[in-house]
């Protein structure tokens, strides 16, 4: 029975996969109806706005709902937010069971499952949490913190040198790695970086052959799409010639944003604004851009992660202020000897100010080595 309950509800979590990169500021979501031990009815919440995932799953199961149990990979939500409540949705299908993997932390949605039990239905949350928690680390991490989630990944040598002196950086990690790293931009809604590595590497930050490895419960891509792209730049240097501005691998318009201090020139803001740049301006904290005040504004949009990409000195200026929640790292076989760290600005006298991790992944890839952590404490 439990292993039943556990399969159909890993289906649930590998439904909600489906939608990976287009739900924010929603979280992941999948629902499966089970009747007399086969699957009536599945769905996933595809987007903000559309109807969430017991929804689909209701209607493609239709009268056969009557008696089912439906397994949810978060509790079903109790509010009329952009659609009503799933809560009563599943009450009036006659549905006889619910298992949720995990509670709705948003406290504006949360309380299905009580509506659902005084409703006579057989309720239940907490088969396979941890997996349903790291599905939606981001949902749950905005939830508790009430900012937006900021993954740094950088590519290392074995002494830890993200780039050459001269600030030459192509290419430090193998095509494999790469590949993987790109998986990221698909996940988080913001790719983020400052104005110095667009002068330097005018990157496209795209997402063209994404590796899919860093979700394990991902059966097939979600469609692909790019994220919105995010220059910290505080006098507004970025060129409009840059290529962040041109349209995506699959013909999408470039959405871009470029976040000056105040009183940086308007000539140039309005040069970046006629490339197709939406120019913010933000307060200035110590003479550059408040990173404080660039997540509020992202969190603001419905942008609720941001994948941080360079260059140091914007890594170090995260870092130092407590702001990077998870690091992917990729350390190639390679030594740069000097040349510029992951975190400058970061300069701690001794060993006991440096910040340990907590290593949630350690693997091979091509030839190096990929990690993913989280800062301790
Ligand atoms: C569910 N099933 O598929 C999702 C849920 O703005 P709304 O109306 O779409 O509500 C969004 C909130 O609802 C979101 O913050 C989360 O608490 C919950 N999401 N709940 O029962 C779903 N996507
Ligand atoms: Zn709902």
């Amino acid at each position: 029975m439990r292993e039943l309950d556990e399969r159909f509800l890993q289906r649930a979590l590998q439904l909600a996969e489906r939608a990976r990169g287009h739900t924010h500021p929603n979280p992941l979501v999948g629902a499966v109806l089970v009747r007399e031990g086969r699957i009536v009815g599945e769905g996933y919440h595809p987007k903000a706005g559309e109807p969430h995932a017991e929804i689909f799953a209701l209607r493609q199961a239709g009268a056969l709902a009557q008696g089912a149990t439906a397994y949810v990979s978060l509790e079903p939500c109790n509010h009329f937010g952009r659609t009503p409540p799933c809560s009563l949705a599943l009450l009036q299908a006659g549905v006889a069971r619910v298992v949720a993997a995990v509670r709705d932390p948003n406290p504006l949605a949360q309380g299905g499952l009580e509506r659902l039990r005084a409703g006579g239905v057989e309720v239940e949350a907490g088969l396979l949490e941890a997996e349903a928690r790291g599905q939606n680390e981001v949902f749950f991490h905005v939830q508790r913190k009430g900012r937006p989630f900021v993954l740094l990944k950088a590519a290392l040598t074995l002494d830890g040198k993200v780039a050459a002196v001269s600030g030459d950086a192509r290419y430090v990690s193998s095509v494999e790695s790469r590949r993987v790293a790109q998986a990221y931009r698909q996940w988080l809604p913001v790719v983020m970086v400052g104005v110095g590595t667009v002068l330097k590497d005018d990157p496209w930050l795209t997402v063209r052959e994404p590796d899919f490895r860093p979700f394990p419960l991902m059966l097939e891509p979600p469609p692909l799409r790019d994220p919105v792209k995010v220059v910290l730049d505080t006098e507004g240097r970025t060129p409009p010639t840059a290529r962040i501005f041109r349209e995506g691998p699959r013909g999408e318009p470039a959405r871009v944003y470029v976040l000056v201090g105040k009183g940086a020139s308007k000539e140039r803001l309005r040069a970046l604004e006629e490339a197709g740049a939406r120019v913010v301006e933000l307060p200035r904290d110590g003479g550059r851009v408040s990173l404080e005040a660039a997540l509020a504004f992202l969190l603001e949009e419905g942008l609720d992660g941001v994948l941080l990409e360079g260059g140091p000195r914007l890594a170090g200026a995260f870092w130092q202020r407590g702001l990077v929640d998870k690091l992917a790292l990729f350390l190639a076989p390679k030594l740069l000897g000097e040349g510029r760290g992951l975190l400058e600005g970061f300069v701690p006298e001794h060993m006991a100010e440096a910040k340990g991790l907590r290593l949630a992944r350690k693997e091979w890839i091509g030839e190096d080595l990929w990690l993913e952590a989280y800062p301790e404490g």
